[in-house]
């Protein structure tokens, strides 16, 4: 029996480890791809893989505690006490018995737990590696709102992204420690002073969802919550273009009031 026994538990060890190799080849092609995609449609979703991953964990909890379930009810009926004074009899436990109990479980549940974990690494493969030609927008944390900067002289409280195209923000802070989470995204990060941390999405369909600062930072900390505007690209462009219009107006005001006091004098 105990020599059957480590014949069929020696076998049954392959299996965490067969699962954690699926798991890890998986996310070494993901490191791959996300690392030569040039195309512009090369680049996997995180929100989708995020979603992925958890749907996954999900139908992992129902069917093991499922699982559980079962077996705890039909222990509860088979095992109950018949009369008030039943002592009942403990079916005996040897040590084959008392090794397959606690190793054959825990194989199973390791197998799992490494399928997961493998698909994690995965998941974070495409959390990190921003897809090239992504847009930039800088993001500073102050108390209490968050500024974005697009690089191009526009600064707004608001992010507005066009859909289909990646996005990475660029963050710091200018005083505390923020997080900046974006749940219909399903990203977040730390916002830190004297860090750049960094986080990217690309959204699917128009959509405004808000941004949460995720860390405790002050007072009006619950107020952080100014929503992103995801928009189709023409109607970005044209926000965009407004914007730099307004800007160039502002310039050349400032700029003629400016000639203006210097001149006046002298012509007096
Ligand atoms: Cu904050």
């Amino acid at each position: 029996m105990w020599k059957q026994f480590k014949v069929y538990f020696a076998m049954l060890l392959w299996l965490p480890l067969m699962s954690g190799l699926a798991g890890a080849e998986q996310a070494v092609q993901t490191t791959a791809e996300a690392g030569h995609g040039g195309g512009a449609a090369a680049f996997k979703n995180p929100t989708h893989e995020w979603n992925e991953v958890w749907h996954e964990m999900l139908w992992d909890l129902w069917i093991i505690g499922g699982i559980f379930a079962v077996v705890a009810v039909w222990l509860l009926i088979r095992y109950r006490a018949r009369s008030p004074d039943d002592v009942g009899t403990a079916p005996p436990l040897n040590l084959d018995k008392a090794l397959a109990w606690s190793l054959v479980p825990a194989a199973l549940f390791m197998a799992d737990d490494f399928l997961l974990a493998a698909k994690g690494w995965s998941l974070w493969n495409v959390q990190r590696q921003v897809p090239p030609g992504a847009m930039e927008v800088k993001v500073t944390g102050y108390q209490w709102y968050f500024e974005y900067d697009y690089g191009n002289g526009i600064k707004d409280t608001q992010l507005t992204v066009p859909v289909g195209k990646p996005v990475v923000l660029r963050m710091t802070s200018n005083d505390v420690i923020h997080s900046f989470g974006l749940n219909e995204y399903r990203v977040k990060e730390d916002v830190m002073p004297g860090r750049i941390t960094y986080i990217w999405f690309v959204a699917d369909t128009p959509k405004e969802t808000p941004v949460v600062c995720v860390e405790f930072c002050g007072n009006s900390h619950s107020e952080m919550t100014n929503p992103v505007k995801a928009v189709a690209q023409a109607d970005f462009d044209t926000w965009m273009n407004d914007k730099l219009a307004k800007k160039k107006a502002e310039l050349e005001k400032s700029k003629t009031a400016s000639t203006a006091t210097v001149t006046s004098p002298e012509a007096r």
